[in-house]
């Protein structure tokens, strides 16, 4: 399965306004703006790892909102306490989503050790995440998705993708204008309701 075409299985269901989507650097936020950047969406440009940790603290703060975190394998391994303290905490609003390619495709396709057999799944039910799963190709994948939105409790769902990212890294929105635009967004959700 290739992430492009996964993010595009599941785009329409993150046009939904009860949706916020926090997504790592790189090759998923280039992917992602390429189908279609929307409001709702943040890109978490240079904190490799954290893309969960901000994902938490949003769906601890709007209980609300049903938050999606687009993480990847390098990103996770590097912050493998984000497991735990997403486990700790264990928001049912959250759906963490491991696009796991077992390489840094976004800096040029080193391997990470999910491809010499680390298993990012075990290691999140291990740390204590109430919902976990694997999947490889796109029906699973979508199918797993809808179940994590459904399911009213924290979910990490590995997603094997293959090692390709996209052709170039160009975006037309700038991080501080991102950053605004997110946080007015979650603003008006709260005004509205
Ligand atoms: C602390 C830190 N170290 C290194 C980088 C450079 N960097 C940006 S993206 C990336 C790879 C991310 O790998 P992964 O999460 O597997 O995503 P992929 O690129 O495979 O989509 C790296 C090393 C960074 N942004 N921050
Ligand atoms: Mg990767």
């Amino acid at each position: 399965m290739q992430r492009y075409a996964a993010l595009k299985a599941i785009y329409e269901r993150l046009e939904d306004d009860n949706i916020v989507v926090v997504t790592i650097m790189g090759a998923v936020s280039a992917e992602l703006q390429d189908i279609g950047h929307r409001p709702n969406f943040f890109y978490l440009q240079h904190a490799m790892g954290l893309a969960s940790s901000m994902g938490l603290g949003i769906a601890l703060a709007r209980p609300e909102l049903q938050v999606v975190v687009f993480d990847g394998d390098g990103s996770v391994l590097m912050n493998l306490g984000g497991l735990t303290t997403l486990a700790r905490y264990r928001p049912p609003n959250l759906a963490h989503i491991v696009f796991d390619n077992e390489s840094l495709v976004s800096v040029g396709g080193f391997p990470t050790a999910t491809s010499t057999g680390s298993d990012l799944e075990g290691i999140a039910r291990e740390a204590g995440v109430p919902r976990t799963a694997t999947v490889e190709g796109i029906d699973a994948f979508v199918t797993a998705f809808d179940e994590a939105l459904a399911a009213d409790e924290l979910t990490t769902l590995v997603a094997k993708v293959t090692t390709e990212g996209p052709a170039g890294y160009v975006t037309d929105l700038a991080l501080i204008e991102n950053r605004f635009q997110f946080s007015r967004h979650l603003k008006n959700l709260r005004e509205q309701s």
